[in-house]
């Protein structure tokens, strides 16, 4: 069964049932070793794999062409310096609310102006602008598939290195197309930086210790996921194992940016949606999972629909849904 993303288990394994039609006859045909045509690793040895280079994905745009309703009042963002509200969930696990202030989160307006031609842009990062670039050309947005040919509900890209969710390996090409993931951009990398550091600041002063590294210890983020959901989007409980064993062992924290509607975040250390804990993930929140909660299950069990902030989607025309981006040490 494809219960989660990034480990899948075994569902055709090879074989699959398919059914054809003679007269008024229906023959089921068991093919062995049938292989998905994007899946390197199990094509057969008669079968002559095409190169992967020769598929193509079909472009999608984060971007929003069609009409759309006003966002409701209540979803003005609120974004002073000084309410932002930090949280330890549970040991080397915090939720840093409102961390990427709207200027981070978007800052061309609909017609692809700077909204606020004097400001300083130098500190801005403009995530949804260059994902929404990057998205577009190669390497971008995809929607992938598990082993057993199910779709995930989302579209996904890979900066750094291409992660695969067939094989649940890292590699420099992309299997589905043979396409080269992009680099990450340098402001994303110093984001993450800057958020590890106002985590361990924050289990410095709650715990009253002077050994946050160890509870939640720094990284340099080398891949990162991007990930968007439509209003359907979801992702099942799974933890993040694909990592290097040393990475995984020292506790390198994942770092996750959510941006546009909300999310209803599960994580807990069984895969068992019931006895696990929720939090709502709203834009600009970062959620960091590292220390001893490293290989905690998570997932997102919903989009909120029509949560994002008003201003951001005054903004930007991000599509309805939820932007995300993961980003670990390899
Ligand atoms: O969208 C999220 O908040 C989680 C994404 C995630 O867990 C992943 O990409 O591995
Ligand atoms: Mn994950």
């Amino acid at each position: 069964m494809a219960t989660n993303k990034h480990r899948v288990t075994t569902p055709l394994a090879g074989n699959r049932v398919e059914f054809i039609m003679v007269g008024t006859i229906r023959v089921s045909l068991n093919l062995k070793n049938f292989s998905l045509p994007f899946s390197t690793k199990r094509n057969s040895d008669t079968a002559k794999p095409k190169p992967a280079s020769s598929f193509r994905v079909n472009q999608f745009d984060i971007f929003f062409n069609g009409k759309r309703y006003a966002p409701q009042e209540k979803n003005k963002e609120i974004c002073i310096e000084g309410e932002k509200e930090r949280m330890i969930l549970r040991p080397g696990m915090v939720l840093l609310k409102k961390f990427l202030t709207h200027d981070e989160q978007g800052w061309l307006n609909a017609q692809g102006r700077d909204s606020n031609s004097n400001s300083y842009l130098s500190r801005r990062v403009e995530i949804v602008k260059i994902c929404r670039e990057l998205g577009l050309g190669p390497g971008g947005f995809y929607r992938p598939s598990y082993e057993n040919g199910a779709k995930l509900r989302l579209h996904m890209m890979c900066l750094g290195l291409d992660w695969d969710p067939q094989t649940g390996k890292y590699g420099n090409k992309r299997l589905v197309d043979g396409s080269n993931p992009p680099s990450i951009p340098e402001r994303f990398r110093k984001l993450v930086v800057k958020a590890i550091q106002e985590a361990q600041y924050l289990i410095r002063k709650e715990c009253r210790v002077s050994y946050a590294e160890r509870i939640l210890p720094s990284m340099s983020p080398d891949i990162c996921i991007v990930n968007f959901y439509n209003n359907y989007g979801r992702l099942g409980l799974h933890k993040d194992r694909d990592e290097t064993p040393e990475s995984i062992q020292k506790g390198l924290p994942v770092v996750s940016f959510s941006i546009g509607d909300s999310a209803e975040f599960i994580y807990g250390d069984h895969r068992d949606v019931d006895k696990a804990e929720n939090a709502v993930l709203d834009s600009g929140d970062v959620v960091i999972f590292g220390g001893v909660s490293r290989l905690i299950f998570h997932g997102v069990s919903s989009i909120i629909p029509n949560s994002a902030p008003k201003k951001l989607l005054q903004d930007i025309m991000l599509s309805p849904g939820r932007l995300n981006l993961t980003f670990r040490q390899y």
